[in-house]
This record gives structure tokens, C-alpha cells and sequence, in this order.
């Protein structure tokens, strides 16, 4: 007894669970199966607060449905590879195998610091060959399958540094490290083919109603399916070899309001004029300076070159619209080339202020507002046609019908659907990736590495001291001979995306033997991922990729499932306060203190402004580290206060307030659990508020209300503190240790064996409600005095009239209202009111 205290309890508690190997996921039980798994960390170096707050969420489903009976599988490893790693090597001269190997062991450490439940017998990193040669033989699988291939793309080149640039290391078109103006290249990349998978995953997301539905719609608008008309416009003034050209249109019933034609700048038509006209080649030039990025291309300024061709409008043979090369096609999206209808869509709008071209309108709310002028803006929104020949009148819907009709009867066009997404480029010319098993032969052409010579590993020896890939300047490493034909031969020196790495590491987790990817019967014994977590940062790529190598692999039949998480729930982030120094420099939260109402820069005593509340990060330095935290407050108040103040969605501000109230409450229960509870005799509205709170706060975490289930608790808390000792406060108390331990598992240990309990309250049972208390006995009667309320009253329910009558008529009010008189009548409605007319 006396105080509670995390630092000897933790680590005791700790090393029980782990001689009872509590959380190890047993593949035979008989028990349900559950699969709780949050997004494995990236090991930067240490864990911040946002992975304390999404590994606590997850740890309680865990704890939870572990005390429910169910076998739960809460796996925990490391997405390993990628840049950050790359980068250190080069500014501090480590080599990033070594940098990542230390960052996970220090990671774990804190992990494990903090209670989690989860099985690390299945830990994996994907760093390790013992993950990436499996990832390997996937890939040839789905190579084997036609669903990876290989074409010249364009990709961000930094023409100082001489090196391929990821989208992020763009900034504002400038390379990161040179400042340099990035370029765009081409150069000969892997795709995966999740294209093939467009419609599916979109039908798919309908399947997900436990996913949230901003989550689902983000992922319908990245698929983006559009419904259209692919039509040809005739040229003139053109090559022979260049009569005509394909649009991609959704809106058909805007074609009488088209202005102009553009095409992308790496179209033909933009090629064939770049080639005869020096101004066409150096606007083409120009549109392929800065970066790759679809974001980049939306906010630049809309710009053209109007070329020496025109287009035939397919309703009228003596209307021709200009051609203009524009910087706002997209050459990989629809055909490459559009018309532009400057009064309904505002970058065409945009694009016809500039150049000079007319604004016309063909869509209006009503067929009388034909003749209003196209304001500031373009009108976007469907309406009926107007000012558009035999469409006049009708809706925008039926006159897009009339024209795909009219134009597939014609043969110049058709109906169509169009994909925003793109098949998935997964080359990158970095060291610190999965290399891509394949070798390149003169002869033989791309050969998949035998399935015998797997893993490839990657050599040890490498420098950083050069831009570029280290793999590609490898003295040996890439020299081998042709598997197929024995030539000399070189390897790809390209590794996969780190994307590939996390859409299969739950597969993994779930089944691990040493000769394959995943065993399929076994995996499916855990598979779908019930409950997945983690932030909405990844609610499209990460996902979406997860998604499409699952449908890939049912596809090829390794895994009977389309669908890996069935649960998704994104969490919040953790905020903090920021301040601000009076050189407007940044300053961290134990720089400074608080003096009343002000802040105080401690050491210089400067004052201090206090700057927005805002997600903890690195740049603005507002980030609390968990680990001295833990060791002050130690893992369960750290753990509660991640639960209890905001709903788990939203975002949760980090305070020191915060933590301290969640501290008294650890040491709240701690008294409760070591007190005296036990006396004479029953307790029936402690009995009641027990029940209630067990029902309410399994209903809370089923439906992931985290902050709810915790108000509860201290409620129970407040009413076992108040009622005297009884039977029923003994077992309260009993019953409060098993609904805290998926929160507070290290207390609720404590508290456990302090009440004489044998075994673990981990593997305990969730404890059961009787429904019968969860309805309430008492009802509130409304008093009236000739209809008028006059008194509401607490009553038992099912109360007989005549009580009721005698009741309402022994109120106070009700006397002093009849001042002696008999009621003529009084009415009774059982359980509700009582009227009585005087
Ligand atoms: C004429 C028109 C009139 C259009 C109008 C829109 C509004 P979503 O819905 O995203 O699929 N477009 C087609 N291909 C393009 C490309 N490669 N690069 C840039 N823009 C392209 O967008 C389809 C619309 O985007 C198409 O419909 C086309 O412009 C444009 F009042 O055609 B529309
Ligand atoms: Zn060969």
C-alpha cells in the first residue's frame, strides 16, 4: 500500500507478462481470432506522441477483446527503408543499415517501456533480407503475372547534385539540397499495374462500412472515375500525318461553348510544331522545366502557345478553334488533349482572359437566363443547355447523352471512362530500398533473378560521399552473368518504392515461414485486419496500394480474400502550444516557464509570446518527448491521459495540466484498491451505477469512444469513493481493476494481486453485466393542476394509480394551489403524469 509507484511496477508487470509469454498469438487456439494492428512505425530515431497516442488505442482493442476470450494476434515491427536513413549517411558518414539498426533498438525499448501488448515474436523490419527476399519473390510473382512492367516515365532530376529527386525533395521546382531548378527526365522505370484494379477498388471501398467515410471518399476521388466522350476533331493547316485529334471530355453538353483545343506539351501535335517553330520548341522546353508533381501543375499559371493548326467543331464544318499547346494538360490523362469551354470550367476561363478568347455561355439554371453574361468566374455547375443549337433546353445530363449518341452514330467519338489513377511507379534510384530481383541482359532482355539466388542483397560497402545511386557505381555488385544465357549481364540497380514494403508487412505478421512470403491457410486464420489504426496521412497511398497487392495476390491465388482491413480508424493528432522568442526564432516547451499570465524565456528571463496550438513538430519545436515523461508519470498515467481528454478522431492537446490530473487518478484508483471496501450488506444503487458502467464502457471501446469509456470510469470511481463499505463496494472495486486494465494494465496488475487475486488480470475475463440494473427504476411524473405542470416528482416505476393519485396530491404545490378544495377529477397516465382538475 501506501503510494503507487510506476517505476518498480512497470518493469515488474512487464516481466510477467513476458514469462507468461500473455501476448504471444496462438495460430491453433480455438478461440475467435482477432487482428489488431496499428501503422508499424518508421524508425526515425525515437518515439514521439503521436505513436504513444495511436499504439495506446490499439494496445486497449488488444487488452480488451484478449479479456473478451477472443485470441488476438497485435504485432509490432519496422517500415525500415527510405530516405531519412540515406540522408543521415550522408551527413554524419553512417552507414544506414547501422543508423536504422540503432534507431529500432532504441525504439523498442521505449515501446516496450510503455506496456504494450503485442506478440515480439513476430517483430520483423523490412530492412531485413529476411523480409525483402519474400518481397522479391512477390514481385516476380505478379511479374510472372503481366502485372509489373517497364516504361520510360518522366521523373524530377537535379542537374547540380546529378541525381533522381522524390516529389518531396522538390521545393517550390527547386532541388532541396543544390537549390538547383529541377528538370524533368526520362528515364526507364517499374510500374505495378493497379490500373487493372481501378473499378474493382473502387467498388470495393462500398464493402468498407467500417472505414470512415472521408477515408472512403478520398480514395473514390484519387481513383476519380469519370464517365465521358472520347470524340476527334478534324484539323486543318496541318502534316499529313496529323489530321486530326482525340479529346477526353466529361462535360459533351458544353461543346458549343468550346473556344479553343490544347494539347499536353509532350503531344504530337506539340512535338510536330516544337520541331518546325523555334517559339513552339522553347515554350515545350519551358513546360518541361520544374516539377512532376500534379499539385505543381494546378497552381501554376495557366499558360499556352497557339499553334499554327485548327480544329473542325464536329457539329458545324465552317467553325474552327485555335490549337494551343497549354502547360495545364496532363499528356497521361484522358487523350492528352481537350477542348476548353471557358464559361464552365474556371482554368479554361483563366486560360481565355489571357489569351483573348471568347466567353460563352451554353449552360444557365433556366432556359430565360440565356443571355447572362459569364461573370467572374466559369460556372461549373450542370444546368440546362442554352445557345447551343438542337441541345437548347435540355438538362446537361440528357444533352451529354444527345451528343455521345449523336457522335457513336456518326463515328466520330464515344462514350468513355476515364481514371484519374496512374499505374504505380515503383522505381527509385536509391540505395536504402528493396532491390528490384531483376537482371538485365543484352540478349535475353529483363530476366526475374531465379527464385534460388533470393534474397538480393544489398552490399555493405557503399559510400555517400557522391550524389547518385551507390548501387549503380558499385564496383561488382551489379555485374553478373544472364541467368538465361550465361552473357554477362548487369542487375537493376533501381530498389522498390517503400510503399511496396508496408502492402504486405500484415500479411507477414500473420504467418512467417522461412521459405515464403506468408503460408495462406495460416494467414487467412487471422486475415482481414479487424481493427487497423493509424493516422489519415496515409489514407490514400499506403492504403490503396495495401488494398491492390491484396486483390493482386487473390488474383494470382495466394490469398483468398480482396479486402486486408476490415476495421480502419484514423486518430487525431497530439498538439502542444507553441512560443515564440522575440527574435521570432522558435522555443521549445522546457525553454520556457510560466509566470501568471505570461511566459518566460528561462534562461535569458526574456518575455515570451505564446504562440498557436499546434501538431507537435520539429520546425516550430512544440514536441514533448514521451520517454522522461514515462519516466516521471510512468506508463499507465501516460497511457490514460492519451485516452481520456479528447475524442480519439480529433486532436489532443499535450499539457502538463493534463498529465498530472491523469496521474492523481492512477493514484485515485490506487487508494480505492487498497482500502478497506468490504462490510456488512448489499449496496443496490452502487449495484446498478456498477452494471451500467460495465455495459457502457464495453460499448464505448467497441465503438473505439476511448474519452467516453474513460469519463465513465471516473464516474464509477466518484460513486464507489462515496458509498459506505458493503459487499457490493468489495466487488466494485474488483470489477473497476478489470474494466481499467486495457488502459492502465500496469496498476490494474498492482491492484489485482493487492486484492488477492491469483494469475494476471491481462488474461482475466471482461468482466458481465446483468440488463435487468441497466434499466432505470425510477421514473419522473409530471404534475399538473388543470393542465398547467406545477410539480415533476421521482417515483418508482409501475406505480399503481392510487399511489400515484395520493402522490401528486401530497406535493406541496398541489396543496397550496386546491388551499384545501377537493379535486373535481384527477387523471392518471402510469409512469408519466398525473393531472388533476380542481
Ligand atoms: C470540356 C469541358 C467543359 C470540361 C466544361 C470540363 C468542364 P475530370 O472530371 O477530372 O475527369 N481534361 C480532360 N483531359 C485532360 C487532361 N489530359 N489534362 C487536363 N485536363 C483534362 O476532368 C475531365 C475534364 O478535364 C474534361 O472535361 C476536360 O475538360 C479536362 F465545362 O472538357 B472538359
Ligand atoms: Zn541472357
Amino acid at each position: 500500500t501506501g503510494r503507487f509507484d510506476p517505476n518498480v511496477a512497470d518493469r515488474r508487470w512487464q516481466a510477467r507478462w513476458e514469462e507468461a509469454r500473455s501476448f504471444a498469438a496462438d495460430s491453433e487456439s480455438a478461440k475467435p481470432k482477432t487482428y489488431v494492428l496499428e501503422m508499424f512505425p518508421y524508425p526515425s530515431g525515437r518515439i514521439h506522441m503521436g505513436h504513444v497516442r495511436n499504439y495506446t488505442m490499439g494496445d486497449v482493442i488488444a487488452r480488451y477483446r484478449r479479456m473478451q476470450g477472443h485470441e488476438v494476434l497485435h504485432p509490432m515491427g519496422w517500415d525500415a527503408f527510405g530516405m531519412p536513413a540515406e540522408n543521415a549517411a550522408m551527413e554524419r558518414n553512417v552507414h544506414p543499415g547501422e543508423w536504422t539498426w540503432a534507431n529500432i533498438a532504441t525504439m523498442r525499448e521505449q515501446l516496450k517501456r510503455l506496456g504494450f501488448a503485442l506478440d515480439w515474436d513476430r517483430e520483423l523490419a523490412t530492412c531485413d533480407p529476411a523480409y525483402y527476399g519474400h518481397e522479391q519473390a512477390l514481385f516476380l510473382d505478379l511479374f510472372e503475372a503481366g502485372l509489373v512492367y517497364r516504361k520510360e516515365s518522366e521523373v524530377n532530376w537535379d542537374p547540380v547534385d546529378m541525381t533522381v529527386l522524390a516529389n518531396e525533395q522538390v521545393i517550390d521546382g527547386k532541388g532541396w539540397r543544390s537549390g538547383a531548378p529541377v528538370e524533368r527526365r526520362k528515364l526507364a522505370q517499374w510500374f505495378l499495374r493497379i490500373t487493372d484494379f481501378a473499378d474493382e477498388l473502387l467498388e470495393g471501398l462500398k464493402s468498407l462500412d467500417q472505414w470512415p467515410d472521408k477515408v472512403r471518399v478520398m480514395q473514390e476521388n484519387w481513383i476519380g472515375k469519370s464517365r465521358g466522350l472520347q470524340f476527334r476533331f478534324r484539323l486543318t493547316g496541318s502534316s499529313a500525318n496529323l489530321q486530326e485529334v482525340d479529346v477526353f471530355t466529361t462535360r459533351p453538353d458544353t461543346i458549343f461553348g468550346a473556344s479553343f483545343v490544347a494539347v499536353a506539351a509532350s503531344h504530337p501535335i506539340a512535338l510536330a510544331a516544337a520541331e518546325a517553330d523555334a517559339d513552339a520548341h522553347a515554350f515545350v522546353e519551358e513546360c518541361r522545366a520544374g516539377g512532376t508533381s500534379a499539385a505543381e501543375l494546378e497552381t501554376a499559371e495557366k499558360k499556352g502557345f497557339q499553334t499554327s493548326v485548327e480544329a473542325v467543331h464536329p457539329f458545324n464544318p465552317d467553325w474552327r478553334l485555335p490549337v494551343y499547346i497549354a502547360n495545364f494538360v496532363l499528356m497521361d490523362y484522358g487523350t492528352g488533349a481537350i477542348f476548353g469551354v471557358p464559361g464552365h470550367d474556371q482554368r479554361d476561363y483563366e486560360f481565355a482572359k489571357k489569351y483573348k478568347l471568347p466567353i460563352r455561355r451554353v449552360v444557365a439554371a433556366s432556359t430565360d437566363q440565356a443571355s447572362e453574361p459569364i461573370g467572374a468566374e466559369a460556372e461549373n455547375a450542370p444546368g440546362v443547355a442554352v445557345n447551343s443549337d438542337f441541345l437548347d433546353g435540355l438538362t446537361s445530363g440528357q444533352a451529354s447523352a444527345e451528343v455521345i449518341r449523336r457522335a457513336e452514330q456518326a463515328g466520330w467519338g464515344r462514350g468513355t471512362t476515364a481514371y484519374r489513377l496512374r499505374d504505380w511507379g515503383v522505381s527509385r534510384q536509391r540505395y536504402w530500398g528493396t532491390p528490384i530481383p531483376i537482371i538485365h541482359c543484352s540478349v535475353c532482355g529483363a530476366v526475374p533473378v531465379p527464385s534460388a539466388q533470393l534474397p538480393v542483397v544489398l552490399p555493405e560497402d557503399v559510400s555517400f560521399d557522391v550524389p547518385g545511386n551507390p548501387l549503380d557505381r558499385h564496383p561488382t555488385w551489379k555485374y553478373v552473368s544472364c541467368p538465361s544465357c550465361g552473357e554477362a549481364a548487369t542487375r537493376e540497380t533501381d530498389t522498390l518504392d517503400t510503399f511496396v514494403d508496408s502492402s504486405w508487412y500484415f500479411m507477414r505478421f500473420a504467418s512467417q515461414p522461412k521459405d515464403r512470403p506468408f503460408d495462406r491457410t495460416e494467414a487467412e486464420k487471422w486475415l482481414p485486419v479487424a481493427q487497423y489504426i493509424g493516422g489519415v496521412e496515409h489514407a490514400i497511398l499506403h492504403l490503396l496500394y495495401a488494398r491492390f497487392w491484396t486483390r493482386a495476390l487473390q488474383r494470382i491465388g495466394r490469398l483468398g480474400m480482396a479486402e486486408p482491413f476490415k476495421g480502419l480508424f484514423t486518430q487525431g493528432m497530439v498538439t502542444h502550444e507553441t512560443y515564440r522568442a522575440g527574435d521570432g526564432s522558435w522555443l521549445s516547451p522546457d525553454e520556457v516557464r510560466r509566470d501568471g499570465d505570461d511566459w518566460i524565456h528561462i534562461e535569458s528571463g526574456h518575455p515570451v509570446s505564446l504562440g498557436r496550438i499546434e501538431k507537435m513538430s520539429k520546425s516550430k519545436r512544440n514536441t514533448v518527448d514521451p520517454e522522461p515523461i514515462v519516466a516521471k508519470y510512468g506508463a499507465d498515467a501516460v497511457r490514460w491521459f492519451m485516452l481520456s481528454d479528447s475524442p480519439p478522431e480529433r486532436d489532443l492537446e499535450w499539457s502538463e495540466a493534463g498529465i498530472e490530473g491523469a496521474s492523481r487518478f492512477v493514484q485515485r484508483v490506487w487508494r480505492l484498491a487498497t482500502a478497506e471496501n468490504g462490510g456488512e450488506g448489499e449496496d443496490e444503487t452502487l449495484r446498478r451505477k456498477l452494471h451500467r458502467t460495465v455495459a457502457a464502457v464495453g460499448e464505448a471501446i467497441d465503438g473505439l469512444q476511448f474519452n467516453k469509456a474513460v469519463a465513465q470510469l471516473y464516474e464509477l470511481v466518484s460513486a464507489i469513493e462515496k458509498a459506505a463499505p458493503s459487499q457490493t463496494r468489495a466487488e466494485a472495486v474488483r470489477t473497476l481493476i478489470q474494466l481499467i486494465a486495457p488502459m492502465a494494465p500496469h496498476l490494474a496488475e498492482e491492484a489485482w494481486a493487492n486484492l488477492g487475486e491469483a494469475g494476471l488480470v491481462a488474461e482475466a475475463d471482461w468482466p458481465s453485466f446483468d440488463p435487468a440494473l441497466l434499466v432505470d427504476d425510477q421514473v419522473t411524473l409530471a404534475v399538473q393542476v388543470n393542465g398547467k405542470l406545477r410539480d415533476t416528482l421521482m417515483a418508482p416505476r409501475g406505480l399503481e394509480r392510487a399511489a400515484a393519485e395520493e402522490l401528486a396530491l401530497a406535493s406541496e404545490k398541489v396543496q397550496r394551489l386546491l388551499a384545501g378544495a377537493t379535486p373535481r377529477k384527477v387523471i392518471v397516465v402510469p409512469d408519466r403524469l398525473v393531472n388533476i382538475v380542481a
